[in-house]
């Protein structure tokens, strides 16, 4: 764990204590966007038209960020598109590595890379920041297009509908205001939230984070008790960007974040809404359980400093979600 500073790699971890014990997360750096046409997007330069194998992801199966920007791959048919590499699962004094001693890391595709920070020296030689995926990389301009998955998922939702010829758009002009709504909330105390429990090192620190992070998945679950999705009868961005947080809770989150009031399956409503977006065509594909175990209780020391990995309970997810019920006639 570590980050880059003009260009030098320091091997440190978060700092919190300038923050009285709270976790700050960063802001992401790269923040260009692909359009259909490349335009410039609502943020960063132009010049990144949306093009078949121009693109390449930079994921980790354990990190939440990355998993929505690959589930939007798979919802909107970029998988054809837009190849992937798969870092370590373990994140140790070299930040994210391409190590391929574990199934599914895949090395670095494009650059046979030993760690992500050459790629982005690659983008930035004189970088200073955290070294994070997920990773958008142009192969054409052999540069870092974005760093920042909400960002990135939006580029998928709609960039290059005409070349999948997939129209389904999970932002929907007269959803927006509710999805905006939605995010800000769960983002803060669910998807950031759980790791503010984690990493806090002051008990009233922790304390704040982890009743917000419940009487988040509470607001969540009355949602779930009315309508089969966030904003209603239709999945959204919302939702999406919800699941990759809840898949990791009971196996990681409930545990080695001590967020443990409750597990998810202890929500009715949440479960079901969780086995039936697990259940969605494709996504299984890219829930990898073995990646997030072995990385969270593996990789931060100041947690878990014996690296022992639990064993978990073991739960169903291809039980029958049982939502259909809820969908409006
Ligand atoms: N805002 C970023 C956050 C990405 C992020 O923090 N990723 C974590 C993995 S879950 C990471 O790479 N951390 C490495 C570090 O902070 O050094 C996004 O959503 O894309």
């Amino acid at each position: 764990m570590g980050l880059l500073v003009d260009g030098e790699w320091h091997d440190t971890w978060y700092d919190t204590k300038s923050t009285g014990g709270a976790f700050k997360r960063s802001e992401s750096q790269f923040r260009n966007w692909v359009t259909a046409d490349g335009r410039p997007g609502p943020s960063g330069e132009g010049g990144f038209k949306a093009e078949s194998g121009r693109y390449h992801l930079y994921v980790s199966h354990a990190c939440p960020w990355a998993n929505r920007t690959l589930i939007f791959r798979q919802l909107k048919g970029l998988t054809d598109h837009i190849d992937v590499s798969v870092v370590h699962p373990d994140m140790l004094s070299d930040g994210w590595t391409f190590g391929t001693d574990f199934p599914g890391a895949t090395g670095d595709r494009l650059f046979r890379s030993d760690f992500l920070r050459e790629v982005y020296l690659r983008a930035k030689p004189d970088m200073t920041g955290r070294v994070t995926v997920p990773v958008l990389w142009d192969k054409q301009r052999d540069t870092i297009v974005s760093n920042e998955s909400a960002e990135i998922i939006r580029m998928f939702n709609s960039a290059f509908d005409s070349i999948t010829g997939d129209g389904q758009d999970f932002y929907p002009e007269p959803l927006r205001a509710e999805i905006d709504r939605l995010n800000a909330r769960i983002y803060s105390d669910v998807n950031n939230g759980v790791y503010k429990s984690g990493f806090a090192t002051t008990q009233e620190a922790y304390d704040t984070a982890v009743h917000a992070v419940f009487d988040a998945l509470d607001w969540i679950e009355d949602i779930l008790s009315r309508t089969r999705y966030l904003t209603g009868d239709r999945v959204t961005e919302a939702d999406w960007r919800l699941l990759p947080t809840i898949l990791r809770f009971d196996a990681v989150y409930h545990l080695h974040f001590k967020c443990n009031r409750n597990r998810i399956i202890d929500f009715p409503n949440l479960w079901g809404w969780a086995k039936e977006l697990y259940q969605w065509p494709g996504i299984r594909d890219v829930v990898h359980f073995d990646h997030f175990v072995r990385h969270y209780h593996y990789s931060h020391e100041t947690i878990n400093p014996h690296r022992i990995i639990p064993i978990n309970p073991a739960i169903d997810w291809d039980a029958p979600h049982g939502r259909e019920a809820l969908q409006a006639a």
